[in-house]
This record gives C-alpha cells, structure tokens and sequence, in this order.
C-alpha cells in the first residue's frame, strides 16, 4: 500500500500578501527582493526524492507562497500525512496550518524546517503537530513516516521531538549526511517550474549543491547551516546543473549554497566542466569576499557567473568582531577591487540593528559601501532568530516573540530595544544608506572609473582580455539559446529589475 503524503512550505500570508502588492503595483521598483518571494522551496523537494526514491510512497508539494489556501487544504484532505516546512517567520502560518491539518482534518502532522528545529514547544504546545523533527530530515522523514503509526518506536528515531503524556521528549540528535553525493536530487519534477519562471523578475532554477558553513556568525542559525561543510562533487553539481537546462531550458541559475566558494578547488574544477561540456547560461552565488581571488573569479566569470551575493554586514571593524564575521576592512576592500577589476556584478548583505552599534559604526559602513561601490545593497535590520548566538545575548532585551512576526529582508517589526537607536532611527538610517548608496554608483564619475578601472585592470593582466572575448563568446551562445526560448524576455531591459534602490518603494516596515 502507498503512503499519501503531502509537504507544504509555509509562508507568512503578511509577507506574501505584501510582496503581490509590489509585484501588482506597475510604479514600485521591484528590485530582487521581490522576486525572493516565489523560488521553488528545495528543502521538501529534496525530501520528496528520498520517498519517491525508496518506493512506497506518493507525494505531493505545494509551496504556500503561490498556492491558495483551497489546493492547501484538497492537498491536506487527500494525504494520510502532513508535512511543513517552516523558517522563524513563517513558523505562525505552519502553526495556523498544522493545526487545520491536525484538528480540523484529523491527519497525523510532522513539522520540520529551522523553527521547528530550536523551538518544537512552539508547534508540539499549540497542537500543531504530532512530531517535530530537528535538522536533516532526509533519513528522520522515512523513518517517522515508518512507524507514525506505533509511538512507542518514536523514542528510537534520531532527531525528533514529541509528547508523551504531557512532557517532551526529544531525541538524540541525527549525525549528518555526510555523503551529499549518494543524496537523490531534489524532485523538481513535483514543483511547476516553469510557473515560477513566469512569476520571477530574473526568470531561473535555483539549486544547492553543498550543505553547512564552516563560519560562526553570531546572526546566523547554525543548526541548518552546521560548521560541518559537505558538498556534491564538481561531475555531480554540472550533472544537475545539466540537468537543470535540459528539462527547463531556463536562463538563469541560481546557487543557493550557504557559501558556495569555500572550497575553490572544487568551484574551479565547476566552472571548468560547465564549459567543457559547452553549458550556457548566467548565474549567481552567494559567497563571502575573504574566500575570493582574482583566478576563481577569473573562472567564475567565463563560466557564465554573473552576480555574487556577499554577506558582508557591517563595515565597522567592531561590528566585524563582534559578530565574528571573521572579515577585516583591509579583504573587504581588497577583495571587492579583484570584482570591480574581473567586471563582475556584486552586491552586499548588511545588517543594521547589531546590539553595539553606534552611529559611528553606520558611518564606517558607509564608508565601506562608498569606497568600495559594489552594483547593489540589501539592508536589513537585525532579528534575533532563535538557535543563535546573538538571539541568546538579547533574550533578556527582547520585547517581542520573534516567531510571532512577519519578517524579510525588506520588512522588520522592532524585537529588542537597541541600546543606542530608535527602531524608526534604525530604519532612517537604513533608507539612507540605501540612498547614499544608489547616488555614489549611479553617477557617470563613478561609472567611468569603474570602466578606468577594468581598462587598468586589463593592461595589468592582459590575460583579462583573452577572459573578455570569452566571456563575449559563451554570452552570445547564451543569448542564442534564451532568444529563441520563452524566456527571451530576460533580454528586455524594461521588465527585467532595473533596480534604483533594494527595498520595494511600498514601504512596508
Ligand atoms: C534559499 C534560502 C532562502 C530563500 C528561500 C527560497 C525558497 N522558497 O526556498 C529566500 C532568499 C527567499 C530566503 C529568505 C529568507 N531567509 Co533564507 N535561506 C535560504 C538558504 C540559503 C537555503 C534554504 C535551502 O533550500 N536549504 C536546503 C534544504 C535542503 O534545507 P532545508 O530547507 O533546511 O530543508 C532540510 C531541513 O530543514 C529539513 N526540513 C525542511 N522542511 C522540512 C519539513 C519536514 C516535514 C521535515 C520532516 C523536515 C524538513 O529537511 C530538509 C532536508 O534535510 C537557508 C540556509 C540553509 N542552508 O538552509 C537560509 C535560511 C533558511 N534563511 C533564513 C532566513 C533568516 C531568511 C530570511 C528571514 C532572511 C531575512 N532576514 O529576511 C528570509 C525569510 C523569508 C520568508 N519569510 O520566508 C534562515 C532561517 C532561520 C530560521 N530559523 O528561520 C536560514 C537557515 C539561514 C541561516 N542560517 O540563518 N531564504
Ligand atoms: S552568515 Fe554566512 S558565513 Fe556566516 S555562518 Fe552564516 S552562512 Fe556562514
């Protein structure tokens, strides 16, 4: 007999309301994060592989950032089992979910995701689910979905949490995966892709081609990126990415690896094999500037990479340390001049908001974003998420359940009284920031030095040249391919984001 079971990727119904309100409106400036809102949620579509791989099992996905609460809850009827999926600010609507699922539709519920990971109380409490499960849930989800039936083996299944007459119990942790090769590729077949390229400013896929990060920022929810850093071979990430291209011919591609540059061998020995086996198409990674160099770059660009997302956020030194970024001014600005003088597109994540900030420290932002000109800034303000270090440093300060709010890149809601700003001065300083930022690049001097730098650039290291005619090459390839494709409308300059400014002009704090 086959187990119906249904995976559902919770979204905050605030933050998805919000985010149609900027891609209805034609004036807004939509800017990337609007876009942010509508990816193919890869967390249950790597699960749904595990199940469909081992048989027995018939799975169905919904995302609930596109889909109308009616498919949600025809998905939940038909299914013997619930899975969701939840992040800290989606965590209310899997809770509003579970609880359908659970009381309304009598189905037996399994939460997963990051929130459920720190906080299974929050869902387990409220009723909204039978088991929560913590971490990976490749191996956990098959053995739950094994024995949902028999609770007295529930205690034997590593990385979960449930309650027992009125207590909880929560089980060892899993080890991770450790070979992410042997992992089965995500079922992007469940998903309607491409629905979602119709629905994104850029249309692409994204994928995930390792798990963890070796780093420690004290932001940063380490039970899903753990330190443990494994990734998918080089031969195995192009066969994806090949894939990718047969089955969906889309124009972009998006990594969304926690830090896909750690291990530049492995990046190098990527970008080789895209071209060898003569794969066009553009696309993006997230990184950190302390981890690039002129030849993974060099690489990066004729293989097609196009954007560089850097999480940098702060450019104040104590800032830095305090969060243990572990990145110096000296590699910032190093590091963002081997971009500039590559050509490469790089935009920086910052956070305003850390607890020790001063207005001193968002001038030396300031001054980092000015001096160094990346294309574009994202810049958040600072909630403590659950299960990190920082969010145990403000528990005495908070003034709000951070599980309990809508937030995004774009959209904070105050949790903690900073000791030196207003939540409202925060926010100002942010938009200006944004502003300073938009007018310093934007301007024809800084649009001909970036030019005079790339023509000194070249002249240093004439291989440069040789990188240009290539890259012209594989572009053209690219643009032939994508032209005579759906998507041609990438090329238009007017739909896709020319973006003055990162956050929406729909001001939604
Ligand atoms: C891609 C991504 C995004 C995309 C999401 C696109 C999409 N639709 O998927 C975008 C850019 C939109 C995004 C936005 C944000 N993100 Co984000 N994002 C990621 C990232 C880099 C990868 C997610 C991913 O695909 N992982 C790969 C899969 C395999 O992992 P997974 O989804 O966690 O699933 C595994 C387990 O969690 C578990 N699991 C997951 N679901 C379920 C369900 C069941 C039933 C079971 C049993 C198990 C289970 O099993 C899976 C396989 O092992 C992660 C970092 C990371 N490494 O996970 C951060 C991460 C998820 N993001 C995070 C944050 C904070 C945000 C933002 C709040 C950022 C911000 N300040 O605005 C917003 C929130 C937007 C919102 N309201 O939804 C945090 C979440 C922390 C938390 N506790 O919520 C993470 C973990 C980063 C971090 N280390 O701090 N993000
Ligand atoms: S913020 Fe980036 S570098 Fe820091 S721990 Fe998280 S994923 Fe790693």
């Amino acid at each position: 007999m086959t187990l119906k079971v249904v995976l559902i990727y919770a979204k905050s119904q605030v933050l998805r309301e919000r985010a149609a309100a900027v891609f209805a409106d034609e004036k807004a400036v939509k800017g990337e994060l609007a876009r942010d809102e509508i990816y193919p949620p890869l967390g249950i579509a790597i699960l749904a592989a595990q199940l469909l791989q081992r048989g027995g099992y018939e799975v169905k996905l919904f995302d609930d950032s596109i889909e109308e609460m009616e498919t949600l809850r025809e998905g939940m009827l038909w299914a013997d089992v619930v899975g969701i999926s939840a992040l800290t600010p989606n965590a209310r609507r899997a809770r509003e979910l579970g609880q359908i699922a659970r009381n309304e539709l009598h189905k037996f519920v399994v939460m997963g995701g990051p929130h459920p990971t720190t906080n299974p109380e929050f869902f387990l409490e409220s009723g909204a689910a039978d088991i929560c499960v913590q971490g990976e849930g490749d191996l956990t989800l098959p053995e739950v979905l094994e024995n949902y039936t028999e609770p007295y083996k529930w205690g034997e299944i590593l990385g979960i949490t449930f309650m027992k007459d009125g207590e909880q119990v929560k089980t060892p942790r899993r080890p991770l995966i450790k070979k992410v090769d042997e992992l089965p590729l995500p079922a992007y077949h469940l998903y309607d892709i491409p629905r979602y390229m119709r629905l994104m400013v850029n249309p692409g896929v994204t994928l995930i081609t390792s798990r963890g990060c070796p780093y420690a920022c004290t932001f940063c929810d380490a039970e899903m990126t753990p330190r443990q850093y494994r990734a998918m071979s080089p031969e195995r990430t192009v066969d994806l990415i090949e894939h990718l291209l047969r089955t969906y011919n889309p124009p972009q591609m998006m990594f969304f690896d926690d830090l896909f540059t750690i291990q530049r061998k492995r990046v190098i020995a990527i970008c080789k094999e895209i071209i060898r086996r003569g794969l066009y198409f553009e696309w993006a990674c997230e990184s950190r500037l302390d981890t690039m160099d002129f030849e993974l770059l060099r690489w990066m660009r004729k293989a097609g990479c196009v954007k560089i997302y850097y999480g940098l956020e702060s450019g104040s030194p104590d800032v830095l340390v305090s969060v243990k970024k572990g990145l110096t001014v000296e590699k910032i600005q190093a590091a963002a001049k081997l971009n500039r003088e590559v050509g490469m597109y790089f935009k920086y994540f910052l956070i305003f908001g850390f607890p020790q900030e001063t207005p001193k420290d968002h001038k030396l932002t300031e001054y980092i974003v000015t001096s160094t000109r990346p294309d574009s800034v994202c810049v958040s303000l600072l909630q403590p998420i659950p299960g990190t270090e920082i969010y145990e440093q403000l528990k005495p300060h908070l003034i709000r359940d951070v599980a309990e709010i809508d937030f995004h890149y774009w959209h904070g809601t105050e949790t903690y009284k900073h000791p030196h700003f207003t939540f409202d001065e925060l926010r100002a300083s942010r938009e200006e920031l944004i502003k300073t930022h938009a007018r310093v690049t934007r301007s024809l001097k800084s649009k001909l030095l970036r030019k005079v730098e790339r023509l000194r650039a070249m002249i240093k290291h004439p291989e440069l040249i040789g990188d240009w005619f290539e890259v012209r090459r594989r572009r053209a390839a690219y643009r032939s391919r994508v032209s005579s494709s759906e998507w041609r409308s990438t090329f238009d300059r007017t739909q896709r984001d020319s973006v003055a400014l990162q956050v929406p002009t729909v001001s939604v704090d």
